[in-house]
């Protein structure tokens, strides 16, 4: 199988360290893919248009990220990064839910400070950076009540904190969220996330 992928995505990176926990790594090849190039090999995966997608020989991709890393915990034996029972199922996938939001508002937030001073939506650039800031306080208040067990939801946290840390340094670190600074000291020298930092 081929993950079309890329260093900086976090949604990519959530796919990765999937595949670094459940030992799949020698069945994926991790290939460079641009979402944005002319030459449609992302489009002919995934019609949205996006990273990640993973492609399996004679069968049909997988896409988004979220379902690629449900289908990688099924054949790793299942249940391993999505619990089966029911309250940590659940505390799981709303853990994953605001880290997938956090990584949604931050990449909406990098690609529009790309575009032209005029054309930028100053409404939206800070509707997304308060939806940051909330996400990233909302996850410190979980990890000071009740360190998260790595699951899903711990793993879309890294990649989403990450990359705030990388590419919107000043909103990564709000007020009040030192239980999550220290969650993220500790995090980041587990192998799976060390393998998968962002370059530079
Ligand atoms: N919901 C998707 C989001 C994926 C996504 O937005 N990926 C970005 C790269 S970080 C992309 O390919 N963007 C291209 C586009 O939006 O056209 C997922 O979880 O996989």
């Amino acid at each position: 199988m081929q993950l079309l992928s890329s260093p900086t995505s976090p949604y990519a990176r959530k796919v990765r360290i999937c595949l670094i926990e459940l030992g799949l790594s020698d069945r994926v090849s991790v290939t460079d893919a641009n979402p944005m190039g002319e030459d449609g090999v992302v489009a002919a995966a995934n019609p949205l248009g996006k990273i990640p997608a993973l492609v399996r020989p004679g069968e049909s991709a997988i896409f988004d990220s979220t379902v690629i890393c449900e289908y990688l915990d099924a054949i790793a034996g299942g249940g391993r990064l999505f619990p089966t029972t029911l309250s940590s199922r659940f505390d799981a996938l709303v853990r994953h839910a605001l880290a997938q939001g956090v990584m949604d508002a931050a990449f909406s937030l990098v690609m529009e400070a790309r575009r032209e001073e005029a054309a930028r939506s100053a409404y939206w650039m800070s509707r997304w950076a308060d939806a940051i800031r909330r996400g990233l306080l909302e996850m410190s208040k979980r990890e000071e009540a009740d360190p998260t067990p790595v699951d899903i939801g711990w793993i879309a946290q890294a990649a989403a904190v990450g990359y705030v840390e990388f590419r919107l340094p000043h909103l990564a670190d709000p007020e009040g969220s030192g239980a999550l600074r220290k969650w993220w000291l500790a995090a980041q020298v587990r192998p799976s996330v060390v393998a998968t930092r962002p370059p530079g």
